[in-house]
């Protein structure tokens, strides 16, 4: 069977991570408190409602369900100000030599991602035409570590899950593509990536030969 590849966003094929986080910090100083880089860390990968959830944990504020509304949108609304400046000079170092080398292999692709934003930045940065399927934070219900995400992904790519790559930067993704029984590949910091397959501290560390490896791993 042939393998298919599948991209988280965030962390891996651009750093939205420092936007969210400017996002996130002025939502907290509004509220009266701090919010740092260490506990950003506890943000990738996690659905924006559980980032909420977090956040005012983290500031010890209870929330009625109408505030909590508000302020999910308008951390959103911040969060999009950043992404309407991106182009295509915030892709993240040897992502397009990637994309390139397995588009011309004919290899599917597809876009694994927690976001709702996802596509908007995908086109902003002129990535979109890369991938045959798109699943995103609209299309799941159970969010990383459960499995869910790849595994729609997967099937829409019309491979199965264990013929399936995924490049992921977040422990809860590394966790999701190992449920999916899918071979997980850590872009980040291999010791809080410890549970992936392979480990990469960024895409430039990542040889074509290691690609073909991959592309022929059920020959
Ligand atoms: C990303 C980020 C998370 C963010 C989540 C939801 O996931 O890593 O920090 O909270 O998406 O984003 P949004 O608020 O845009 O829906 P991923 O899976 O692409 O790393
Ligand atoms: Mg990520």
């Amino acid at each position: 069977e042939k393998v298919g590849f599948i991209f988280d966003l965030d962390g891996v094929i651009v750093d939205t991570a420092k936007y969210h986080y400017l996002a996130w910090r002025k939502l907290a100083n509004e509220l009266g408190f701090e919010f740092t880089h260490e506990q950003n860390e506890l943000f990738k990968g996690v659905s924006r409602k559980r980032c909420l959830e977090i956040l005012l944990d983290i500031g010890g504020i209870e929330a009625t369900q109408a505030q909590f509304d508000t302020w999910m949108v308008e951390k959103n609304v911040d969060y999009l100000a950043y992404i309407e400046k991106m182009d295509a000079s915030e892709i993240l170092p040897d992502v397009l030599r990637v994309l390139e080398y397995l588009k011309n292999k004919n290899v599917p692709i597809a876009l694994g991602s927690a976001s709702k934003n996802a596509k908007p930045i995908l086109e902003k940065v002129g990535l979109l035409h890369y991938f045959d399927s798109i699943v995103d934070g609209n299309n799941v219900m159970k969010a990383k570590p459960d499995p869910e995400v790849f595994l729609i992904a997967a099937d829409n790519l019309g491979v199965g899950p264990q013929s399936c790559v995924v490049f992921e930067d977040a422990v809860a993704g590394i966790q999701a593509a190992n449920a999916a029984g899918m071979v997980s590949i850590g872009i980040g910091d291999s010791d809080i990536l410890n549970e992936a397959k392979h480990n990469f501290k960024d895409f430039t560390e990542m040889d074509n030969q290691f690609l073909e490896l991959l592309l022929n791993k059920n020959k």
